[in-house]
């Protein structure tokens, strides 16, 4: 077992104790951040969502993978090798109200930042009206909102009507990610960006700060 897939089954198991030892020591080792986050991190929540489909695993075991990951991401997010400063935007990101998963919204802000924007962190389960109302006081260029589940989907659709109704639409772009979204639902909405992951989140905020 490589010391990655061994900080895997750590994860996958809830092993809480050992997670960050297990990541310094990949650290030490000169793996990257990136490649803990990408190839060995997300992985493990990857097989976690698995094993909860097929009910192998229930909430309380998701939960404490979960846990076992921020133990690990903590300790790796600050560590990424990002900064470019390719752009310089302001961005007010979140996950949406009545969605609670934020992990993925946690990564795509640590890349964000390391690509040299300033980002408003909201966090989770925030209400509509804060999202828009935050971007209109820092002015901001880009809204860019998580989701994971499909039920709060519309949540995402909600901002694109606000932000029309108070004259903001086009002059704030915005992205939207997670799970439960797609490149198709994106454009169906009337969104400015999609990304499949946090890569692909500076990606489109460097595209949508050039237009
Ligand atoms: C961990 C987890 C939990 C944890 C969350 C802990 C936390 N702090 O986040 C806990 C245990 C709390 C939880 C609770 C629930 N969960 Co849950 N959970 C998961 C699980 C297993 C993994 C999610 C995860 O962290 N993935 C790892 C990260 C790194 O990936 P990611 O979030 O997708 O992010 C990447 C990209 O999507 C992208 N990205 C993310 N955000 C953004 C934003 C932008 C702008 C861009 C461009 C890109 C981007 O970049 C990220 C990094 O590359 C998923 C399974 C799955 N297949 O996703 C279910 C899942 C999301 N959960 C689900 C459900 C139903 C729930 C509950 C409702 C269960 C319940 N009955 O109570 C509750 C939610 C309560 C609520 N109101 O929110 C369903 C959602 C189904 C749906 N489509 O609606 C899933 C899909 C499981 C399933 N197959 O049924 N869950």
């Amino acid at each position: 077992m490589t010391n990655m897939d061994a900080l895997i089954d750590i994860v996958v198991k809830g092993r809480i104790k050992e997670a960050k030892g297990e990541t310094q020591k990949l650290l030490d080792a000169g793996v990257t951040a990136r490649e803990i986050i990408f190839d060995g991190l997300s992985k493990a929540m990857e097989i976690v969502g698995e094993k909860y489909e097929k009910k192998e695993y229930f909430l309380p075991q998701v939960l404490l993978s979960a846990q076992t990951l921020y133990q690990g991401l903590n300790l790796a997010l600050p560590k990424l090798d990002t900064a470019s400063a390719e752009a310089a935007g302001k961005i007010v990101l979140c996950v949406v109200e009545g969605d609670v998963h934020d992990i993925g919204k946690n990564i795509v802000k640590a890349l964000l930042t390391g690509a040299g924007n300033t980002i408003f962190d909201l966090g989770r389960d925030v209400p509509l009206k804060d999202i828009v109302q935050k971007a209109k006081d820092e002015s901001a260029q880009i809204v860019a909102t998580s989701t994971l589940m499909t039920p709060t989907l519309a949540g995402m659709k909600e901002i694109e009507k606000m932000l029309a109704e108070g004259g903001m639409k086009g002059k704030v772009k915005t992205m939207v990610g997670g799970g439960a979204t797609s490149a198709d639902f994106a454009k169906s909405i009337g969104a400015d960006g999609w990304g499949y992951d946090a890569n692909e989140a500076v990606r489109e905020a460097i595209r949508l700060l050039k237009h």
